[in-house]
């Protein structure tokens, strides 16, 4: 009860229908970058963070809290126990051990499935409704794993995926022409990471698609520097943890880009990990791949019929094929 009436009420509170809960599932670099962005982005009116070490969860929760006079009203909640996670439209999985340098995102794997057993599970009984949106790597196998341990539809459990490849490959695109980063389209599909595939043919700056424009002026060494790009791209998650120890400001603004696509059901297309069974050949089992989905407030609403050659389909069966080798030796 407070103990002091600043306000005199003339009506009574004002419904709160379209309250927007979201949950953060780890509190390290990534779950830190993406919950500051959120509140900045005036996402959520509720913000739940959970983390397995309470100290250092409460020191963030108070010291974003402690930034209220500067944001956006939101309710900021943190917890060990997933009951404060009650009743969330959208839950953001970062938990994980940390990719250590120079190690690949398929080692990572048996110590963030024995987690994600913790965490999902809770997950879904606090709030059924939910969408999942998984972040932690490797994303691909554990956006499988998270559908699995949820028994969700599939159109409620997405990967972060390439969305963040596809930002660093519209970034450097920007930087060779440049021109506005928000003006390049280009992306990046399949497996988030080592083999990820660049769909060259998707690639325009302001409406101009760059490669058939290269090809009609005939000028190869573009397509050399274009590859160099791709292979700069591949390179940038290991580059900038060598550097500073972990990613954090660019995976926190696209994953917030993605949260507002899905609660605003801004129906837009973003290289995300979805069920990839079925597309473009991919047979053999279940196995999430990013692919240019279009999301909404229900997920994933669809995946756009984009062309790819012999070459970048046979790329993405072959990623599916050793992705899938890997979930067989889970037992999920
Ligand atoms: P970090 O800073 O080590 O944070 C991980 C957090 O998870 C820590 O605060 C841990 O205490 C917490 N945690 C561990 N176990 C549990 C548990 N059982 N329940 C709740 N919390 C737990 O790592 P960082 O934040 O740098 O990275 C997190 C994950 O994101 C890693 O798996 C990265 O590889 C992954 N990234 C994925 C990217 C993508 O594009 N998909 C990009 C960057 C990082």
């Amino acid at each position: 009860q407070a103990f002091f009436k600043p306000i005199q009420n003339m009506a009574p509170p004002s419904p709160t229908n379209r309250h927007t809960k979201i949950s953060v599932i780890g509190t390290g670099n990534v779950g830190m970058a993406i919950a500051q962005t959120i509140l900045t982005q005036d996402l959520a009116d509720e913000l739940a963070l959970v983390d397995a070490i309470p100290n250092k969860l409460r020191g963030e929760m108070l010291d974003l809290q402690h930034a209220a006079a500067f944001l956006p009203r939101t309710k900021i909640l943190a917890s060990v126990d997933y009951s404060v996670t009650a009743g969330s439209d959208l839950c953001i999985v970062t938990a994980g051990a940390r990719q250590n340098p120079g190690e690949s995102r398929l080692n990572l794997l048996q110590r963030n499935v024995a987690l994600f057993s913790k965490i999902v599970p809770p997950l879904a009984k606090h709030s059924p409704e939910t969408i999942l949106l998984i972040v932690s790597n490797p994303v691909d196998v554990l956006t499988y794993v998270a559908w699995k341990l949820s028994g969700f539809p599939s159109n409620r459990v997405i990967g972060s995926g390439t969305n963040l490849d596809s930002s660093r490959f519209r970034f450097l695109i920007a930087d060779h022409l440049d021109v506005n980063a928000q003006d390049v389209q280009a992306y990046i599909v399949g497996e988030h990471g080592d083999s990820s595939v660049a769909l060259w043919s998707s690639i325009s700056v302001g409406g101009v698609p760059v490669l058939s424009f290269l090809e009609r002026q005939q000028i190869a060494y573009e397509k050399e520097t274009l590859e160099k790009i791709h292979k700069e791209v591949v390179e940038s998650a290991y580059e900038v943890i060598s550097l500073k120890g972990y990613t954090s400001w660019a995976i926190g603004y696209s994953v917030a880009n993605l949260a507002r696509t899905i609660l605003r059901d801004q129906r837009r297309i973003h290289p995300v990990s979805v069920i990839a069974k079925g597309f473009y050949g991919i047979a053999g089992g279940d196995v999430f791949l990013s692919l240019p989905a279009q999301l909404g407030r229900s997920g994933v609403l669809g995946v756009t019929n984009v062309h790819l050659t012999e070459e970048e389909a046979r790329k993405l069966r072959d990623s599916a094929k050793t992705i899938l080798e890997v979930q067989n030796q889970l037992g999920v």
